[in-house]
């Protein structure tokens, strides 16, 4: 009860941070992109994981909010970089299940985009595989006017959820993410794992997507990934989720 009272004032008592992981190129060495992650920090409670909270905000509806505030930070931080000739640097922001069937996330989107002066090119979407699917059809014409506007799509959490092929195609995504599952299976003795990452690699690419694999926390894992030609690698290897000025200090080292 507490963390949902919180939520209520969190926007206005500067109790939500965004935390920046970074995405890089397969060879590990080139920055692509960085996903942006919520981080709220209670004055009681202290740090609240998202696995906790995010569940809250959605089912309490708080989310819709807070995914406005989301997507305004991250727009402000663009634009706070790009000033100084940090980037563009492609950004992606996860949706919930609550903000995708709003009827006006796209126009709340823009909105917000035009206001911060940032390009819609440096926007990414990530839904998760298991939330594209629930109403499959209606995530299609989502991702569509999405692109329409000049926002990029990817399919967060890959592999976990079922996906029907054929929305598979429909969706057209620029990137699919693998789930960390699936790069944790590349640690194991067996073929199995790369079995696996192989075909979803062939899949992603025989329909002009990009993969990305998630969770990349062993050497192992990243040589793997570059020798299935994995497009991107994000993971505690190359890089933790950190705050906005630690994120670009490190830019410069790995740009
Ligand atoms: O960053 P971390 O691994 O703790 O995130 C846990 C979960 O919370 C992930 O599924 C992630 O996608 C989700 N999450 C993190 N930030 C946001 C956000 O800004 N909006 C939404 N909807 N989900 C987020
Ligand atoms: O559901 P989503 O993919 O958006 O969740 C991203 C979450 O994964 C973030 O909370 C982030 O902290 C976490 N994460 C990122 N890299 C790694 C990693 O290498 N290992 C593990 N265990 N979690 C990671
Ligand atoms: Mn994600
Ligand atoms: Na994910």
């Amino acid at each position: 009860l507490k963390i949902q009272q919180g939520l209520h004032e969190a926007t206005t008592h500067g109790w939500f941070k965004l935390h920046y992981q970074p995405k890089f190129s397969a060879d590990g060495r080139r920055l692509q992109g960085a996903e942006a992650l919520l981080r709220y920090t209670h004055p009681e409670l202290g740090v609240i994981s998202p696995q906790e909270f995010i569940g809250i905000a959605e089912r309490s509806g708080l989310i819709v909010q807070i995914g406005e505030w989301v997507v305004r930070e991250a727009c402000r931080q663009l634009r706070s970089w790009q000033l100084q000739n940090i980037g563009p640097l492609k950004l992606a922001i996860n949706l919930s299940p609550r903000q995708l069937i709003q009827p006006d996330l796209l126009q709340g989107v823009l909105a917000i985009v035009k206001q911060e002066a940032v390009e819609p090119a440096w926007l990414m979407f990530e839904i998760t595989e298991t939330v594209a699917m629930q109403d499959a059809a209606h995530t299609v014409e989502t991702i569509h006017a999405f692109q329409q506007a000049g926002f990029d799509v990817a399919i967060d959490d890959f592999g976990t959820g079922y996906s029907s092929l054929a929305y598979l195609q429909r969706f057209r995504v620029r990137q699919l993410k693998i789930d960390g599952f699936f790069t944790q299976g590349l640690d194991a003795a067996g073929e199995e794992g790369e079995a696996i990452v192989s075909a979803i690699i062939a899949l992603a690419h025989s329909l002009g997507m990009d993969v990305v694999a998630e969770g990349v926390e062993t050497a192992t894992q990243l040589e793997k990934l570059k020798s299935l030609q994995c497009d991107q690698i994000q993971g505690f290897l190359l890089g933790r989720p950190m705050p906005a000025e630690a994120f670009a200090e490190k830019i410069e080292g790995w740009l």
